[in-house]
């Protein structure tokens, strides 16, 4: 759809006030607000993420297609932000210690509140310490953590064993995902789930909850 390719293409540039323009668009053409984030802003960065691999972009352009795609997420999701309904899990979440990582974090955190979910964010580089001061104060069903580096996701681990320590891992389902994590490492470090995107994270969580 020729929409999503200008949204995409407005990421790639790291043009914040065309991504908006192509999102009102799109938005009045009655393109969906999923489809606008998936196919339009996700796919942009995934090409961002691939041109600084290869060099072909730097750190400062990165940051400028991340800041249009946060917009942009904004804009595509007014109107969506909470379900109206008694929450149906309380779910603490946030990026690991070392990672700033928060934009797919935000996604999964803005559609379980729509779902009727009670978020307790606790932003980004969250160290195991905070993580289990969340968990003793909310007492939360689960525990969602992100991670997009692969230096940061052993952070993962070092969460689960403080809240062993602290006699709280029975407590919780502990939930992990990001870019970087898989269904094998999750198994490795003992979470209970791996989920791979935002859509899937919601469903996950109903059916735990079940
Ligand atoms: Co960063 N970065 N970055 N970056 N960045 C990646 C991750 C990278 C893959 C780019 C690349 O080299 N190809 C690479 C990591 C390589 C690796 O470790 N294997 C990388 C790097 C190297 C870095 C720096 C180290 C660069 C540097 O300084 N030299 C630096 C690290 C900073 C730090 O964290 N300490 C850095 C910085 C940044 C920016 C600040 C510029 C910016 C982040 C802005 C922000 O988040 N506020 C940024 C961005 C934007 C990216 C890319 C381009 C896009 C990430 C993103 O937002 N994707 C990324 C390349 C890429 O992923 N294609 C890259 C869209 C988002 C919706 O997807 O976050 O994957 P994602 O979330 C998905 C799923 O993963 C899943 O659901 C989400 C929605 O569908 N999911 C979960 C996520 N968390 C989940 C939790 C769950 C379940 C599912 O349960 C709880």
């Amino acid at each position: 759809m020729e929409n999503l390719k200008d949204i995409m293409d407005a990421v790639v540039s790291g043009n914040i006030g065309e991504t908006k323009n192509t999102i009102r668009q799109a938005l009045e053409q009655g393109i969906s607000s999923m489809d606008i984030i998936d196919r339009g802003l996700v796919a942009g960065l995934d090409v961002v993420g691939e041109q600084f691999a290869t060099g072909e972009k730097f750190l400062p352009e990165m940051m400028l297609s991340a800041i249009a795609a946060r917009e942009g997420i904004d804009i595509a999701t007014t109107g969506m932000e909470k379900g109206q309904y008694k929450p149906k899990a309380k779910v603490v979440m946030g990026t690991v210690k070392g990672d700033l990582h928060d934009i797919g974090k935000n996604l999964i955190t803005l559609i379980l509140g729509s779902r009727g979910f009670e978020i307790i964010d606790l932003g980004i580089d969250v160290h195991e310490e905070q993580f289990v001061s969340a968990v003793r104060e909310h007492e939360p069903e689960i525990l969602g953590m992100s991670s997009l580096l692969t230096t940061t996701m052993i952070g993962m681990k070092d969460v689960i064993n403080a809240l062993a320590e602290a006699g709280l891992r029975d407590r919780v389902k502990v939930i992990v995902g990001g870019a970087v994590v898989n269904q094998e490492f999750a198994s490795q470090i003992g979470a209970d789930y791996y989920s791979r995107d935002a859509g899937s994270t919601a469903v996950l969580l109903e059916k735990i909850l079940a």
